[in-house]
C-alpha cells in the first residue's frame, strides 16, 4: 500500500510540557530567608567589635509578579554609624527611585510599590545616600546597589516560527527525519526548570515521534516519525 506522499504539519500537534512553578517559588523563598539571616539585627551596628564604619546591606531581591496589596519589602540600607536616634536621613536615587521603589528615610527600609516583571527588566541599579538630617552632610560615600528581580515560572514556551510544515517522501523508512521545531521560554534559564522545554507529539503520535529534548521529528512505527528538542509545543 502506498503511503501518503506528503505530510502536512497540521497533522502533528506537539505538546509542550513546561516544568513549573513550585520549584522557582521555593528557591525564591530560600533566597529571601538567607538574606534575612544575613541582615544585621537591630543594634548590631553598635557592637564594640565593629571597627569599620560603612554601609550595611545585602544584595536585594524582589520576586516578580507580586500580587499583594501592600508594598513588597525589598530590603534595608543602613549605615553602621546610625545610632537609631533618627539623625540620619536615608535617600535613594536611580532607576525606579521614588516611583517603583520607595524608602523610609529614617529606617532605610525599601519597598516596591509596583508589580515587577523579570521578563521585562531583570534588575534595577540605584544609589543610596545617608546624610545628617540637620546639616545635610553626607555620612557615607554615595553607594550603588542593585535590586534583582527574582524569576517565577510565569511564561509559557512559544514556537519561534510556525506554523511548521514538513514533508517526507512516501515509502520512507522508519526513522526518516521530517523536520525540527524550536520553542523558547522567556523565564530565567539559569535556575530551576522554569525555562525548560519538552517536546511531544499530540496527534498522529503513532506515526510521528519527536525528540523531547531536541525537537527533531521523524517517522515511527510502520510509517513515519518526527522529532524535536526543549520543552514545548504545538505545531
Ligand atoms: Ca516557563
Ligand atoms: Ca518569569
Amino acid at each position: 500500500m502506498a503511503l501518503p506522499g506528503r505530510l502536512g504539519t497540521e497533522a502533528l500537534l506537539l505538546l509542550l510540557l513546561a516544568l513549573q512553578l513550585h520549584f522557582g517559588l521555593v528557591v525564591s523563598m530560600v533566597t529571601k530567608t538567607n538574606l534575612a539571616q544575613d541582615r544585621p539585627e537591630e543594634g548590631e551596628s553598635m557592637s564594640h567589635e565593629r571597627v569599620k564604619r560603612g554601609w550595611v546591606w545585602n544584595q536585594f531581591f524582589v520576586v516578580e509578579e507580586y500580587t499583594g496589596t501592600e508594598p513588597l519589602y525589598v530590603g534595608k540600607i543602613h549605615s553602621d554609624s546610625d545610632e537609631g536616634d533618627g539623625s540620619i536621613k536615608y535617600t535613594i536615587s536611580g532607576e525606579g527611585a521614588g516611583t517603583i521603589f520607595i524608602i523610609d528615610e529614617i529606617t532605610g527600609d525599601i519597598h516596591a510599590t509596583e508589580r515587577l516583571d523579570r521578563e521585562e527588566k531583570t534588575f534595577y541599579t540605584l544609589r543610596a545616600q545617608a546624610r545628617d538630617r540637620l546639616t545635610d552632610r553626607p555620612l557615607e560615600p554615595e553607594s550603588e546597589f542593585i535590586i534583582k528581580v527574582q524569576d517565577i515560572n510565569d511564561s509559557e514556551p512559544k514556537f519561534l516560527e510556525g506554523p511548521y510544515i514538513g514533508s517526507v517522501p512516501e515509502l520512507s523508512p522508519i526513522g526518516t527525519s521530517v523536520m525540527k521545531v524550536t520553542a523558547s521560554d522567556a523565564d530565567d534559564p539559569t535556575y530551576g526548570s522554569s525555562a525548560r522545554v519538552i517536546y511531544s507529539v499530540l496527534e498522529e503520535e503513532k506515526i510521528f515521534t519527536v525528540d523531547s529534548k531536541t525537537g527533531k521529528s521523524s517517522t515511527d512505527n510502520q510509517r513515519f516519525s518526527v522529532y524535536h528538542q526543549n520543552p514545548l509545543l504545538k505545531l
